[in-house]
């Protein structure tokens, strides 16, 4: 198990690297570029000055997340080989700096949807929640909602410019089902995997946020089937997964700790994103404070579950709510996620002491 967290870089996450490195338990840094449009290639120069610092401050920096997929090859557009290409290069130009594991996602239009970005706890505390209620509203007002209430900072997957045409992007949609997105998401991954396997780098695909259809759009990886389904689709230790224990559990239907210890066994989870979530009536949640009391995980069988069946990937803890005072972009301040750090680095030692 490594531990990290992830940072947005120097332009774009107000907090130092410095500050993450005094986190006990972190080696390494979750980075990303945010300065290239989605579907370019992401410049040598560029990805060298990033995990440049990362080692500068003493971190490691083996983890990108995320490499986003341009929507073309997600509906199947004739220009969608021209972005495989591209991301084939990025995979490519990353490996030569040490990247070992590369997180995406396959969902239309919105990477993660919540409908709360400033939810208050009975502490004081905020945290983003979703409510089915919240995106009973048009297209235009739940994005503007998201980005209005961003406390100023741009939200992974959310680009403004991008969202601006949000209902053009879902008439690009219209003809896309499950069926079709699981048929691009193998033509995508048919053409990237072997180049993972030549340069040493793992794909790791994210959950559906929340893991059922919103909207209408088309959802290929909700639950345990599609996972399997993933796997097989290109047999190979390359195409693997980023567990986010979040995603899953959003759906109570989703055995959390099964699909965690089956695919930790089979050597596919390359990444953990690992939070807690409350889930209050239906499936309308809130994300909690990370330790098993707060919320509707068991977070100590969610570490069993890796520890046991031997994962060797990294974790993060994922997002974190405001406490102290602090602000920033929603999810990902750094006091809550660095006691998330804290409470996971914690239960490992336990899991690895019991069992010597
Ligand atoms: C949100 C994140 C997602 C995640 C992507 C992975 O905070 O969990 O944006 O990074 O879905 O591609």
């Amino acid at each position: 198990m490594q531990m990290t967290m992830r940072w947005f870089g120097p332009d774009e996450d107000k907090i130092p690297l410095e500050h993450i490195r005094q986190v006990p338990g972190v080696e390494g840094v979750v980075g990303a570029l945010y300065d290239v449009a989605v579907g370019d290639v992401w410049p040598v120069d560029k990805i060298k000055h990033m995990v440049g610092l990362a080692h500068q401050a003493g971190l490691k920096m083996e983890v990108i997340e995320s490499v986003n997929i341009h929507d073309d090859i997600k509906i199947g557009l004739p220009s969608r080989d021209q972005y495989i290409e591209n991301y084939q290069q990025t995979i490519r130009n990353l490996a030569r700096f040490g990247v070992k594991v590369i997180c995406y996602n396959f969902m239309p239009v919105f990477d993660w949807m919540k409908t709360e970005m400033n939810y208050v706890l009975p502490d004081g505390s905020l945290t983003m929640a979703f409510e089915k209620k919240g995106i009973d509203k048009s297209l235009e007002q739940v994005v503007r909602e998201v980005l209005d209430n961003s406390n100023g900072f741009a939200l992974p997957g959310w680009e403004p410019e991008r969202l601006a045409g949000v209902q053009e992007l879902f008439a690009k949609y219209k003809d896309v089902d499950d069926k079709t997105l699981r048929t691009n998401l193998v033509y995508f991954l048919e053409r990237v995997i072997p180049v993972c396997e030549e340069v040493g780098v793992k794909m790791a695909i994210h959950p559906d946020d929340p893991p059922y259809s919103i909207f209408g759009l088309p959802r290929v990886v909700k639950n345990r089937d599609d996972l399997d389904w993933i796997c097989n689709a290109v047999d190979s230790p390359a195409n693997g997964i980023t567990l986010c224990t979040g995603s899953i559990g959003e759906d109570p239907e989703n055995n959390v700790y099964d699909i965690l210890a089956e695919f930790t066994r089979r050597k596919r989870i390359h990444f953990a994103h690992v939070r807690n979530i409350k889930l209050i009536k239906d499936k309308d949640f809130y994300e909690c404070a990370h330790p098993s009391p707060y919320g509707s995980l068991d977070m100590y069988k969610v570490m069993q579950a890796l520890h046991d069946n031997g994962f060797e990937g990294y974790i993060r803890p994922d997002h974190g709510r405001f406490i102290w005072g602090e602000t920033g972009r929603p999810g990902y301040g750094l006091y809550d996620r660095a006691l998330g750090v804290t409470y996971l680095v914690g239960l490992w030692e336990a899991l690895q002491k019991k069992q010597h």
